[in-house]
């Protein structure tokens, strides 16, 4: 890449567009976007087809990121913020209260019809130090009133709440983990909990969530026995959450179906509530496409929760266990867990596409200077030909695009996603590449831009 401190060098055959041009764009590129035509090529409306939710983990952090945003929106129909609303984010010192990050999240999801998962009331982890200072009688006080002001603040927002998270302990014993609560207030504190929070808010379906419970274990077992239990006394519990990190250590187990549904025959909903499967390629996507299988199979299992939308921001990165890649590019699994919820993929390039016409979209900056750049994306058809692409430029605000080049624009109403379809060059053989060009004017942003996957007809 080329830097020069002079104006941008001037392109034959650039469309300039001017300020009404791109106002006219936009306008057009959001009626497209509407058009009932993408029903059930996302993950959200591919799910609400078979009556379940499709959420992620969402971080509030990266809400002013413009790919980030793009895609939380457009496929996914849940949220769980996640870590905004833990003890630590919440009420990090007593009786004082914070809401700013996870009330972010909730706008958010609120303004775009998700529902929203809470995640946690009550944790050993995550716990602010002051907590567990105290003597019983304050800690149940505490605890009590924790889950009555965030259940208050938030009272007719959330669709459920993990009530109380990971209180066994891992191995064969079925013991309940050894944290301030059980230590001081004993194996009552989560019916406590329950009871409690089912008297703040008693829309709210109440969950018990833990990991290493997703397969019939000695672990999962205890949980089935506390919660046979609660039906049994009439102890407040809605649901119970199943995390599902896996990796090859801890493999989709294969009785992963039958742990859900012998729990969902107690009365209970079943969700998939933290899933992320490290590895790539099919096998990555033929476990996810396992799990999806699973809670279909389930009439109780009401959604899945992804926990993250790209590789870049996992907690465990390093393992790339989500469904977009750390460009937002759509992974093989993403086209398998669509699939698998019967959502058609509009042909996108991520390798799954089942059979449809391929193509792969690439970045590169082709020349920059003090105040811009131009960008060009190259566009090559995979083992078919093709007679269309399409793909999305997504720039950081305040960057605008200024020009373009060897494609037809529109964009979405803020202005910073712009999709590029061909125009006379949509006709690639096998194999083949074309590009297309834009210029960036960076008003002081230097960040690239970030291109989505490419989909080809
Ligand atoms: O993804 C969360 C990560 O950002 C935090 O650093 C971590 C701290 O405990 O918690 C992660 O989320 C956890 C979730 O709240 C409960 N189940 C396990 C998740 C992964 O550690």
């Amino acid at each position: 890449m080329t830097r020069t401190s002079s104006a941008p060098p001037r392109t034959r055959g650039r469309t300039a567009l001017s300020a009404v041009t791109a106002g006219l764009l936009a306008t057009a590129g959001l009626a497209a976007l509407a058009t009932p035509a993408d029903a059930a090529t996302t993950l959200g409306s591919a799910a609400a087809g078979k009556g379940r939710y499709f959420g992620t983990a969402v971080a509030a952090s990266h809400l002013g990121e413009a790919a980030y945003v793009n895609t939380l929106d457009t496929e996914f129909n849940a949220v769980t913020p996640e870590n905004e609303m833990k003890w630590d984010a919440t009420e990090p010192t007593r009786g004082s209260f914070s809401f700013g990050a996870a009330d972010q999240i909730v706008s958010h999801a609120q303004g775009k019809s998700m529902k929203i998962r809470g995640h946690t009331l009550v944790w050993h982890s995550q716990l602010p130090g002051w907590v567990s200072g105290l003597s019983a009688t304050d800690l149940r006080t505490a605890m009590n009133n924790h889950i009555t002001q965030l259940m208050t603040h938030y009272k007719g927002k959330i669709y459920a709440w993990d009530v109380v998270n990971e209180a066994f302990q891992d191995g064969g014993s079925g013991a309940r983990r050894s944290s301030p609560f059980q230590d001081k207030l004993g194996n009552g504190f989560i019916e406590e909990a329950f009871r409690t929070a089912r008297a703040t808010d008693p829309d709210a379906k109440l969950c018990y969530n833990d990991y290493n419970t997703d397969g019939i274990n000695a672990k999962s077992n205890a949980v089935y026995a506390m919660v046979k239990d609660f039906k049994a006394r009439g102890v407040p519990i809605d649901c119970v959450g199943f995390q599902s990190h896996f990796n090859s250590a801890s493999p989709v187990p294969s009785d992963y179906q039958a742990n859900l549904q012998r729990f969902a025959d107690l009365g209970v909903d079943v969700q998939i509530t933290e899933l992320d499967i490290e590895g790539s390629g099919s096998t990555q996507a033929t476990n996810y496409a396992n799990v999806v299988k699973a809670c279909l199979a389930v009439t109780r299992c009401t959604g899945l929760t992804v926990w993250g939308i790209t590789d870049k921001y996992s907690w465990r990165s390093s393992g790339t266990p989500l469904l977009f890649d750390s460009d937002y590019g759509k992974k093989p699994a993403y086209y398998s867990v669509l699939n698998e919820l019967g959502g058609t993929s509009d042909g996108g390039g991520g390798g799954g596409g089942g059979g449809t016409a391929a193509c792969t979209a690439t970045y590169t900056t082709a020349e920059s200077w003090s105040g811009g750049f131009n960008g060009k994306v190259t566009i090559t058809a995979g083992s078919s030909a093709i007679s269309a692409w399409s793909t999305t430029v997504t720039v950081t605000s305040p960057q605008k695009v200024t020009a373009t080049w060897n494609g037809t624009p529109s964009f979405d109403s803020s202005g910073n996603v712009m999709t590029m379809k061909s125009s006379w060059n949509g006709s690639l053989a096998a194999g083949a590449s074309t590009t297309f060009g834009f210029t960036v004017t960076t008003n002081g942003t230097t960040t690239p831009p970030v291109v989505g996957a490419c989909t080809a007809s």
